[in-house]
């Protein structure tokens, strides 16, 4: 090769087990422009002229990880509390923990009447800020006539899914406002996350707390009963039966929540569904810790009871009741008595009140290798978890979330070969998040992300100075409709019923 000469590939990844959502097998990767661009089999690009090399030395190469559940920069809408990572810190966290694609959310305020511009001013605040790429979901509070009219507007722009929630006075629709929504996402083809929790009951169960001044941190989980989630479930999938249009229920905690779902996904509904670490790894005694420390697992839904609700979960994982697995990264400074986890500690209540705790735990960084540490999943059904079903239903699919030669965007994480990394405990002082705790301090993992890349630039390298990404890189991605669910083009006709 003459000085002149670009070299053939851009970077070449060897000697990689390289997992993906279908198969497991021994490859070498070639990249260039970007792209993934040639699989071939361990040898085969050992002398191929690259300006990068990278020795997996045997390790799982996988497609990166895509956190499609990540709460950055949003103002008070679970109650009291400001998220604490903006999408610098947010998406540096990332992709130190192999995730390189994230989709936040893009708030609309029950004042508003049009969801743009939520869109616009989310859009700002991540522009030329992010690590990794991103897109949004928009959180649509007020379904007036003018917001459901600007689905069509979201799907030019890129949005192909909304969140809404059964609970939160801020952010609550009733069954009515449920219906006209998933109306609109079945004419649009928009996938609709659900927070399935009755609002009415929690708040009936908070006044019977209240009315007895048993107002800990664990009577968090108290107030919201497996039942009340159950319901929801039940509920909101019935709303999605009678509009005939998919839906995804987002970070269910309950296995009886999860019977509910794989009921109706044995009738044939398109009903998907979502989980998180917490709900594999965080119970009810996580809340009960000396003082208010119980306040950092604060999240809803609470963690349940114990080991056999998690074995339902991992169970849930393990045969396809859960579509994906995300964090659900919701980020409040534990020591912050304004905007964090101790903003329930006021004088009216010095030893705080369970009700205004800012609901949420971060956990983007820590997703992947704690779930790949439990060592209960294949390595294919971990990338389809955390992977590959994000991409497909979120409408990213095959540019992300895969590894096909030519099409799939080169973002990797890349472990360290087997036996070669000693067990070690988490530390929050070793993540790269904006708090100041993590809630799997101590909690042991045997894995962790060596290398990560996005695009085919290395962004993350843990031995040789851990975060090499620059802020800005991350780009906005557009997506299109879930390729999971057919889609339903038909129009919806009372006349059928
Ligand atoms: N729902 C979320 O999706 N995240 C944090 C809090 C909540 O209730
Ligand atoms: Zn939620
Ligand atoms: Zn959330």
């Amino acid at each position: 090769m003459t000085i002149s000469e670009k070299p053939q590939y851009d970077c070449i990844i060897l000697n990689g087990t390289v997992v993906t959502a279908a198969d497991v097998g021994c490859y070498d990767i070639a990249i260039k422009d970007g792209k993934i661009m040639l699989l071939a089999p361990t040898g085969y690009l050992a002398s191929a002229p690259a300006t990068r090399v990278i020795d997996a030395e045997g390790a799982y190469v996988m497609p990166g990880g895509i956190d499609a559940h990540v709460h950055l920069a949003e103002p008070p809408l679970f109650g009291k509390g400001r998220t604490a990572d903006d999408y610098a810190t947010g998406t540096k966290s990332a992709i130190a923990g192999g995730t390189t694609t994230i989709i936040s959310f893009a708030p609309q305020d029950k004042s508003q009447s049009s969801l743009l511009g939520a869109l616009d001013e989310t859009s700002i605040k991540a522009a030329n800020q992010a690590y990794c790429d991103y897109s949004f979901h928009l959180l649509v509070s007020n379904p007036t006539s003018q917001a459901l009219d600007e689905f069509s507007i979201l799907r030019e722009r890129g949005i192909s899914s909304i969140k809404i929630y059964m609970t939160y006075e801020a952010l609550q629709l009733r069954d009515n406002q449920i219906l006209d929504v998933l109306l609109k996402a079945r004419t649009e083809g928009i996938t609709t996350m659900i927070h399935a929790e009755n609002g009415d009951v929690l708040n009936w169960m908070t006044k019977q707390l209240e009315d007895r001044s048993l107002l800990a941190p664990k009577y968090h989980a108290t107030s919201r009963p497996q039942i009340l989630e159950t319901e929801a479930t039940n509920r909101a999938i019935a709303l999605g039966e009678l509009i005939d249009t998919p839906i995804l229920i987002v970070h269910v905690s309950s296995p009886s929540a999860a019977e509910v779902i794989r009921r109706a996904q044995t009738k044939g509904l398109p009903v998907y569904a979502e989980t998180c670490p917490q709900y594999m790894i965080l119970t009810r005694d996580d809340l009960d810790k000396p003082g208010f420390e119980g306040a950092k697992c604060v999240c809803s839904p609470p963690p349940r009871e114990g080991a056999e609700d998690h074995e339902g979960i991992w169970a849930g994982l393990q045969n396809g009741t859960f579509t994906i697995l995300s964090s659900d990264h919701c980020p409040f400074v534990f020591d912050d008595s304004e905007n964090g986890k101790k903003a329930a500690i006021t004088a009216e209540f010095p030893q705080g009140h369970f009700k205004y705790i800012p609901n949420g735990c971060p956990g983007v960084e820590t997703r992947l290798a704690l779930t790949l540490s439990a060592n209960r999943l294949t390595p294919q059904k971990f990338v389809e978890l955390t992977s590959s079903n994000p991409a497909k239903i979120y409408g990213l699919y095959p540019q992300k979330g895969a590894l096909i030669p030519g099409l799939s965007d080169a973002d990797l994480t890349i472990w360290y070969p087997s036996s070669t990394l000693d067990p070690f405990p988490i530390q929050n002082s070793t993540l790269h998040h904006n708090v100041d705790y993590t809630p799997y301090e101590g909690k042991m993992v045997s894995q962790w992300p060596r290398y990560t890349l996005i695009r085919g630039e290395v962004v993350w390298d843990r031995d040789n100075g851990g975060v090499v990404g620059k802020k800005g890189y991350g780009q906005f991605v557009k997506r299109d409709r879930s390729s999971l669910s057919s889609s339903n083009s038909s129009p919806w006709n009372i006349e059928n019923f």
